[in-house]
């Protein structure tokens, strides 16, 4: 049985990976949070019909600003593979608290690194790269276009990658870099701005709410759907050499667009509800990210299932499903 250590196991990704191991026969190991509150809702789907998590899943606190959390981890569990997850993930947020973003999604891969290689252990690692690395680089984007990034978390991000590709070289480490282009579903963090929509779309539908507010229609992004994409570092880790990888659907959409489908999927008309302020946009914007992954394509046989329609019309369908589902009283939250 192979060991897997994930961090940010209670993100979007990490629960879909979390999944994905499961099936595959892994024992996971995931670093969580502690938090005032229960913050295992996303790993709920996958404990929900035994009533408690599963016994090949287990749950440590850790923090990534933590050193001695993390050495600990790696040299207890000895794991066969990392996927390093965690990450202070929001662009906005990240120009709010640059140092704290810098710390945790910057110079925390490097925690994980040294212990690593401290340890000894063969571990594969995979580094949650962004296609926020490239910025205002224009698109298409791809494995070889330079990096200008535009946040704080795209700069921290930008260590990161080269902390893997540096420890890669210097110590012969299996690491690699997956740089992923924006991919989504109803697990998405409620104040990205595609989860934002799908959910105040659900919530207008079923008159909850009377309006949406965003920030800069304009931007483009090369929207894909989540499970598809923690296949993808999975595959990356089964390469006999570590390597970076775009991944991505090369197929590019504006968040007006995003809006417009949303809208459409409940028969409303976007521009009756959609306005916009100022207070969501950001000091430095990327205007357009569109992927270029013929290089999964070719070498690790990755390719994305979901159209656009599709995942908008799945992500507004569920956020449907659930505001009908608290109308009815029918949510009951479990911690595992
Ligand atoms: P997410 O939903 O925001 O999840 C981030 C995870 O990191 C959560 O489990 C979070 O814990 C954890 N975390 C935050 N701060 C931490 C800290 N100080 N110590 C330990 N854990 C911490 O992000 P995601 O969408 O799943 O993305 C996963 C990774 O891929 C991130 O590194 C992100 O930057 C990167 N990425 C995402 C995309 C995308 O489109 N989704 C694209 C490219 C790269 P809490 O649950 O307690 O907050
Ligand atoms: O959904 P977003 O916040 O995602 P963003 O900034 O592209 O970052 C996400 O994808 C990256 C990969 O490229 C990840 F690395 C990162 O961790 C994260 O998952 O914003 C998308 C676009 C931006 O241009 C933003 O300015 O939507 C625009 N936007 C317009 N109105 C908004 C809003 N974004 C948010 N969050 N909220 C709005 O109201």
């Amino acid at each position: 049985m192979k060991t897997a250590l994930v961090t940010g196991v209670t993100g979007q990704d990490g629960s879909y990976l979390v999944e994905l191991l499961l099936s595959k026969g892994y024992e996971v190991h995931g670093t969580k949070r502690r938090s005032s509150s229960f913050n295992t809702s996303r790993l709920e789907d996958i404990s929900r019909e035994l009533g408690h998590r599963p016994d090949n899943l287990v749950l440590h606190y850790a923090d990534l600003a933590d050193s001695a959390s993390i050495t600990n981890l790696v040299r207890d569990i000895r794991p066969d593979e990392i996927y390093n997850l965690g990450a202070q993930s929001h662009v906005a947020v990240s120009f709010a608290v640059p140092e704290y973003t810098a710390d945790v999604t910057g110079v925390s891969t490097i925690r994980l690194l040294e212990a690593i290689r401290a340890s000894g252990v063969p571990t594969r690692f995979y580094q949650a790269s962004s296609s926020e690395m490239f910025g205002s680089t224009p698109p298409p984007q791809n494995e070889s276009t330079p990096f200008h990034p535009r946040s704080p978390y795209g700069v921290a991000k930008v260590y990161s990658y080269w902390a893997t590709v540096n420890y890669r070289e210097a110590y012969g480490i299996h690491a690699s870099n997956g740089i992923l282009f924006n991919h989504e579903s109803h697990r998405r963090g409620e104040t990205f701005v595609t989860r934002k929509i799908s959910r105040a779309v659900a919530r207008i539908a079923e008159g909850f709410q009377s309006e949406l507010v965003l920030g800069n229609l304009d931007a483009v992004r090369d929207w894909g759907y989540a499970p598809e994409y923690v296949e993808a570092m999975w595959l990356m880790l089964q390469q006999e050499t570590a390597d970076d990888y775009v991944i991505a659907t090369g197929e590019a959409h504006s968040v007006r667009e995003f809006a417009q489908a949303a809208f459409a999927r409940v028969n409303l008309d976007w521009e009756k509800f959609v306005r916009t302020d100022a207070r969501y946009e950001r000091p430095s914007e990327v205007d357009a990210l569109i992927g270029d992954a013929s290089k999964a394509r070719r070498v690790l046989g990755w390719k994305p299932q979901t159209s656009f329609v599709e995942l908008v019309n799945r992500m507004v369908d569920e956020d449907v499903q659930s505001v009908r589902d608290e109308k009815a009283g029918k949510l009951v939250r479990i911690d595992i």
